[in-house]
């Protein structure tokens, strides 16, 4: 991929869309197409179709979508899985129609089954039921990866499946009830904090693991497989290190500074209790996050307070 080419990066405003973009400027990118909400919707099909028979971008980074944290997605399953069919049948279909050269689909470590065996291997895609909080959008993600595969299979078009683990950083949303854990939390616990409140309530039982990915990280290993994968193989994105969501919890305390105590509300759900993935393919390459958590959490949380314009932790 030439930096200078035409390069779409659907979902520029997002958190991954909007990691690319950093990136893909600070690399040198002056071609870069870029399109809000307001001015292209990516459910509706004419408009997409204008869009790409008028842009004709060279390269797609297909970071647009619906998402949200395990509340979202266990409350909205039809818009979850409407909208993100309709995102990326629209993308997928009018980039082939349009002669894009390669495209770049961003799925979820959630398309992979409940209960398989840690570290997430690729090839554990469709082999057992799905946990049952997300499962509208990984079947839509699902739906996404096998359209990918059929368009390289039948037509040749030149598509990348990238499955990332949850991930985090600035420009997430920090909605207190449909974010994902790391910005629902560090909302949760600086609102504690101003209000001096006792307590904080943590949803579940704090001992699921997770593996978190800064974004900015993520944006690296994207630009490296849209330069080097060429495969139908879904690749998975991750750094290998797990934490709880106490562990989790407790950190974002000491973030943002917060002295109370921490009370775990067991009737919230747990969702999946580990999702490590397995990601041989950069581990080849020698490719590692860069990232710690601790570094990560206080600079998504310094950008909250930016953002937000409230008065920071420390
Ligand atoms: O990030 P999260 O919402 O999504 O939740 P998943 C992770 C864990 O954090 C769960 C706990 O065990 C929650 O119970 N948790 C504790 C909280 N407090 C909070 C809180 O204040 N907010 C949130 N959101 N969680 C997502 C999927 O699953 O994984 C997405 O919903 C996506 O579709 C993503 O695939 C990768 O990790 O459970």
């Amino acid at each position: 991929m030439d930096i200078n080419a035409r390069i779409y990066v659907a979902g520029h405003r997002g958190l991954v869309g909007s990691a690319l973009v950093r990136r893909l400027e600070a690399e040198g990118a002056n071609n870069l197409i870029l399109r809000t909400h307001q001015e292209l919707e990516l459910t509706n099909q004419n408009e997409v179709e204008q869009f790409f028979h008028a842009e004709k971008p060279e390269y797609v980074f297909l970071a647009a979508a619906q998402v949200g944290g395990i509340h979202a997605n266990s409350t909205y399953p039809a818009r979850f899985i409407h909208d993100n069919l309709a995102i990326q049948t629209n993308v997928i279909h009018n980039a082939w129609k349009q002669g894009t050269k390669k495209l770049l689909f961003l799925g979820s470590s959630c398309i992979y089954p409940r209960d398989c065996p840690q570290p997430i291997k690729e090839e554990y895609l469709m082999t057992g039921p799905l946990e049952p909080t997300n499962e509208s959008y990984a079947i839509a993600k699902i739906a996404g990866l096998k359209m990918c595969q059929a368009y390289r299979k039948q037509y040749g078009f030149e598509t990348i499946c990238a499955m990332p683990t949850n991930l985090y950083g600035p420009g997430d949303n920090f909605d207190p009830e449909n974010s994902h854990v790391v910005p629902g939390l560090i909302r949760r616990f600086h609102e504690a904090k101003l209000e001096n409140a006792p307590e904080v309530v943590i949803w579940g039982s704090g001992e699921p693991l997770r593996e978190l990915l800064h974004v900015d990280d993520l944006a690296d290993a994207l630009l490296l497989l849209m330069r080097h994968y060429d495969d139908e193989a879904i690749v998975n994105v991750g750094t290998g290190r797990e934490v709880s969501i106490s562990r989790l919890a407790s950190l974002i305390a000491e973030t943002t500074d917060y002295q109370g105590n921490m009370h775990f509300d067991t009737s919230r759900p747990d969702g999946t209790q580990r999702k490590l993935l397995d990601t041989p393919w950069l581990s080849a390459r020698n490719w590692t996050a860069k990232i710690d958590l601790p570094f990560g959490l206080a600079e998504t949380y310094r950008s909250f307070c930016n953002d937000f314009r409230l008065p920071a932790g420390r």
